[in-house]
Formats: C-alpha cells, structure tokens, sequence
C-alpha cells in the first residue's frame, strides 16, 4: 500500500534546508506530494517571495525526493487536498509545530526540526548586501575618476 506524505510551502531560492527537509519528508512513506504556495498566496502571507511560481515548480519537480507539485493557493485547503490525495502523512518543519494539529483527525501529523541557520530570508539579506558593497566600491572608483580627470 502506498504511504504518501504532503507538505506545503513556499520555497523560495530553494536551498539545502529545503532539500534536507524534503529528502527526510520523502523517507517517512512511499511517495512525497507537495503544495508550493503561488505568489498570490505569498503576499497573502506577507512574503515577497523572489523566485516566481513556475520556477520554484520547476526546481521542486526537479529534486529526486518529490513525486508531484501542486499549487497552494490558501490556508484552508489543506484538509481537503489530504482526503482528496489520500495523504497518510501531513508534515512540516517544525517552525510550524501545533499549528496543523486539527489536521491529526484525518492523517498523522508531523513536525521535522528545520535546517538551521539557512532561510531565504538571510539569502535574500545575503544577497543584499553584498549588492550595496558593490555599489560601494564602484561609488569610490567613480570618485577616484572624477578627481583624475579633475586633475587634468
Ligand atoms: N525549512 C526547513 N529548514 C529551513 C528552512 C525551511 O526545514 N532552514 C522548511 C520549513 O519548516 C517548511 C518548508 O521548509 O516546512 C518550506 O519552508 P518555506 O518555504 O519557508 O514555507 P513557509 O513559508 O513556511 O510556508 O501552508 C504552509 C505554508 O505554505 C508554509
């Protein structure tokens, strides 16, 4: 009998905490379904995602541990893509712990401790930053040429 679990999420600049999660997610049953959030429900939840819909699609169908993709367009759909997928497992890491516990009536709920110290929050901070010390450098290149050709 086949074991399917379902997770949701955005998955944004996919990155190993992601990829960890979903190879152990893919270890607890036979095959793994997951629910990316469109970017219409990521600014219902708040976040400005970077990468959009179909290419974050592209990369989750891409990673070996996940069997399909569907879009998550909203919170409350959950229980009925569970019965309707026959999902045996409901899992999520665990910055998420409680939170789906009313699901536990209709499928096992579980929560995985998340990767540390990587999210796409701080690959976006990252990133950032690293944009402004370049515009840094090329604002104190553009100084020096204005003094050189000052000084002609
Ligand atoms: N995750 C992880 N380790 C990280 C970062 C994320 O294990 N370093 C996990 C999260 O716990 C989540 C999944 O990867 O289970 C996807 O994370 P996000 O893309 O941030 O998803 P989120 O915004 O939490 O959306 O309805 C549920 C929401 O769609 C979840």
């Amino acid at each position: 009998m086949t074991k399917t679990v379902i997770t949701y999420g955005t998955f944004d600049m996919f990155h190993v905490g992601h990829v960890r999660l979903l190879k152990r997610l893919r270890a607890l049953g036979d095959r793994l379904l997951v629910g990316c959030s469109t970017d219409e429900f990521n600014a219902l939840k708040g976040k400005r995602g970077v990468i959009p819909y179909e290419q974050r699609v592209e990369m989750l169908l891409a990673c070996r541990y996940v069997d399909d993709v569907f879009p998550e367009h909203d919170w409350g759909q959950k229980r009925d893509d569970i019965l309707h997928k026959k999902a045996d497992i409901f899992a999520m890491g665990d910055d998420w712990a409680g939170k789906f516990d009313d699901l536990g009536d209709i499928t096992q709920v579980i929560y995985l401790p998340r990767t540390p110290s990587i999210s796409s929050t701080e690959l976006r901070r990252v990133s950032a930053a690293l944009r402004e010390e370049q515009l840094s450098e090329l604002r104190n290149v553009l100084d020096h040429l204005n003094r050189v050709v000052k000084s002609l």
